[in-house]
């Protein structure tokens, strides 16, 4: 494990270019729930009838409450050092963009600049007729909240499975990806797609991928190094 962080730390070194791609893994040791695994949160909810355009069409309450009690999850929880190593990676890399999946704003709290939020954040709304998007924080939104606009429902501003990814967020995303040196693939299970593949498109673009999770995933056989163990240990290690 000493000369892979070794290695890893040295590519680091010597970039120009580099990219990271996080999941809810890169969260958990600040208290947020992550989705899959023993403690995870579809372990409680399913998610086709939580996390779809249908099951919000079915069940809008019980879709807004999911997501308030998980703002409520979120709001007391702080960036740990794995965000705090990846604002120290932007400050130090001329170029480094972060590709999240994450949706809890603890990136940003943290002091990232240049990050892709591919599956939006909870801390916004978007309205379900006029398409305008807000930031909303209220951990106690009254239900059913409603366009100032146009009067018509919100919705939280995340991405569903069956939903496209915003094309803008993928497009700068894919460039990130095609053009590193060094892409850190962190806390991820690697199987919601397309975030799942990026580890893939950066390899085929000669990136050299690492891998930083608690344990094997899908892409650990194709990568350069996985790193096993907690991303606020080992990511520090690598500045
Ligand atoms: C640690 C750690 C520590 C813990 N240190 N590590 C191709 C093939 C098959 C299926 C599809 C396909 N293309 C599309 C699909 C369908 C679907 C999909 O992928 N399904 C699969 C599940 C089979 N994908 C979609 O629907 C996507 N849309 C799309 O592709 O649209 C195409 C389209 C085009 C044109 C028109 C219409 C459609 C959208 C996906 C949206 C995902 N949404 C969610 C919810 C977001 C909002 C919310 O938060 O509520 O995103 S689902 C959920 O999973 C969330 C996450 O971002 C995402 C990924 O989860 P993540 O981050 O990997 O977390 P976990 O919990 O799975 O893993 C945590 C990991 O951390 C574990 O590995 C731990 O070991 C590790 N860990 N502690 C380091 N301390
Ligand atoms: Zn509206």
């Amino acid at each position: 494990m000493d000369k892979l962080i070794t290695e890893v730390k040295d590519r680091l070194q010597r970039a120009k270019c580099a990219a990271a791609l996080t999941g809810a893994g890169i969260s958990a040791e600040s208290g947020v729930p992550t989705f899959r695994g023993q403690e995870g949160l579809w372990k409680n909810f399913r998610p086709e009838d939580l996390a779809t355009p249908e099951a919000f069409a079915r069940d809008p309450k019980l879709v807004w409450e999911w997501y308030l009690w998980r703002r409520g999850r979120i709001a007391p929880c702080a960036p740990n050092p794995a965000h705090h190593a990846l604002v120290t990676l932007e400050q130090r890399i001329p170029d480094f963009t972060l590709i999240t999946q994450n949706v809890d704003g603890l990136h940003r709290r943290a002091g990232s600049r240049n990050i892709l939020h591919l599956h939006g954040t909870i801390w916004e709304v978007r309205c379900t007729g006029c398409g305008r998007v807000e930031e909303n924080r209220d951990p106690d939104l009254a239900y059913p909240p409603l366009c100032s606009g146009c009067k018509k429902l919100l919705r939280p501003n995340v991405v569903w499975f069956g939903e496209a990814l915003d094309p803008a967020i993928l497009a700068r995303a894919e460039e990130a990806l095609n053009k590193c040196e060094v892409l850190l693939v962190v806390g991820t299970s690697a199987v919601v797609q397309p975030a799942a593949s990026m580890a893939l498109w950066a390899k085929r673009a000669g990136a050299y991928v690492v891998e930083i999770n608690l344990e094997p995933t899908p892409l650990s056989r194709a990568v350069d190094s996985s790193l096993q163990g907690k991303a606020g240990e080992i990511l520090p290690r690598l500045l």
